[in-house]
């Protein structure tokens, strides 16, 4: 057992340090306060070729280790989290899924694209369809020529719904023998694009945090999808959504890692800088428990997070076991951690960490969603819970 990174893992951490801490900072308030995405960002950002980490060199694709995949997530959600989850999705939930689960044919229309820059989606959740991924009721019905799907219905809760130009979205096909037998009966996968006749992107959600990732709807109204754009075959869709979310899950637990890093690293600033009753409050014994607490939870976390990453790697990609346990684990305890660590931040900085003028105040509003969205807290436990029957 090694707890240390490699020469690569080092390198590609310094590499998305020095680009999160040079390139995001100068447009972060604007863009959160104007719930603006990153797209300029994102554009000097593919200078790096990172954005193709999930996807196959022969398809243009710069393949990373999962752990590598972690840090990059990390660094940059140290710095913004709104662009550490739109670089999440694209890489884990779009990319990703089309890697695993594409044919050729898929692999070699979408990834050179996806690899190249252009920005990937998922689609799973609907408005009485979240939790219950399952009861989704976006339908979709293959034309009588075969040569085309239509789908009809409106999904929500889409991380970068309006930039996407690929997105994976799920709907269950109304002719599978399987359609309203069982619950998750017929769910397909697609594969979307935006400029698909009877696709509009809808409502752009107001949020409390990462307000600088885009969160739409999506509307289909007889929307128009290839009959070669399905993932795997018709009714395969619950599947896959579900082993996506696996590999996501660590996703959004490295971007919950970097946030709790990000806000401790400016409270343990401050606490040395400010003095009260003569000395830095960094200083007070209870102010030092704090501390300690917080870099004791990321270190905790970051375990987690890394040992999910791993066997995501060397189980799951080499037909082993699932890794939903510990994607789940590293998900809840990072998410949580981020929510702590963020509320304790504003708590050192005092009326300061209430502020905008400090960080902090972001990476509270910014660490809640950590604890809701790809599989809230309570679902990270049904699942941990059923992995672990005796
Ligand atoms: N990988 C692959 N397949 C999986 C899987 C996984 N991790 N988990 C479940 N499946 C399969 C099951 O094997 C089963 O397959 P069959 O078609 O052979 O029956 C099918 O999926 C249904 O599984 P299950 O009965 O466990 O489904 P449930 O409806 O009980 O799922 C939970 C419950 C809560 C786990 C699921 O609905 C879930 O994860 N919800 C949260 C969704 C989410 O994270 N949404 C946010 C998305 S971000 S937009």
């Amino acid at each position: 057992m090694q707890f240390h990174e490699t020469d690569e893992q080092q390198m590609i951490r310094e590499l998305v340090r020095d680009f999160a801490e040079t390139v995001l900072p100068p447009t972060i308030e604007h863009r959160d306060n104007n719930q603006i995405p990153p797209a300029a960002e994102w554009q000097e950002f593919l200078d790096f070729g990172l954005q193709g980490i999930t996807i196959p060199e022969e398809y243009g694709g710069n393949p990373v280790d999962d752990i590598s995949e972690a840090i990059i997530i990390e660094e940059l959600a140290r710095v913004d989290p709104s662009f550490a989850v739109m670089y999440c999705v694209h890489v884990g939930l779009c990319s990703k899924t089309i890697t695993l689960h594409g044919n050729d044919d898929q692999k070699s229309r979408y990834l050179p694209r996806l690899a190249a820059g252009e920005v990937g989606a998922y689609s799973l959740s609907e408005a009485g369809a979240g939790t219950d991924a399952a009861a989704m009721t976006c339908k979709a019905k293959l034309s009588d020529d075969g040569s085309h799907w239509v789908l009809n219905g409106e999904k929500m809760w889409v991380t970068n719904g309006a930039q996407a130009q690929i997105y994976v979205l799920f709907a269950k096909d109304v002719d599978h023998p399987d359609y309203g037998v069982k619950k998750h009966g017929g769910s397909t996968a697609f594969i979307v694009e935006q400029s698909y006749e009877g696709f509009t992107v809808g409502k752009k959600e107001d949020k409390l945090g990462i307000r600088s990732s885009d969160t739409c709807t999506l509307i289909l109204e007889n929307c128009k999808v290839p009959a070669e754009n399905v993932l795997k075959a018709p009714g395969k869709g619950f599947g896959i959504a579900m082993n996506a979310l696996d590999n996501s899950r660590i996703g959004i637990a490295a971007q919950g890692l970097g946030i709790a890093q990000g806000a401790f690293e400016a409270a343990l600033k401050f606490a040395h800088e400010r003095e009260t009753f003569g000395k830095p409050i960094a200083h007070h014994q209870m102010i030092t428990a704090y501390l300690a607490d917080m870099a004791t939870r990321i270190d905790a976390a970051r375990l987690l997070v890394y040992k999910a990453s791993w066997a995501k790697q060397n189980h799951y990609e080499n037909g082993g076991p699932r890794h939903s346990k510990e994607a789940s684990m590293a998900k809840l305890f990072a998410g949580d951690t981020a929510m702590w660590v963020a509320e304790r931040a504003v708590q050192v900085l005092g009326g300061y960490g209430y502020t905008k003028e400090f960080p902090v105040e972001r990476f509270f509003r910014d660490a809640k969603i950590t604890q809701i969205y790809e599989g809230t807290q309570e679902v990270q436990r049904i699942v941990i819970g059923r992995a672990i029957q005796p």
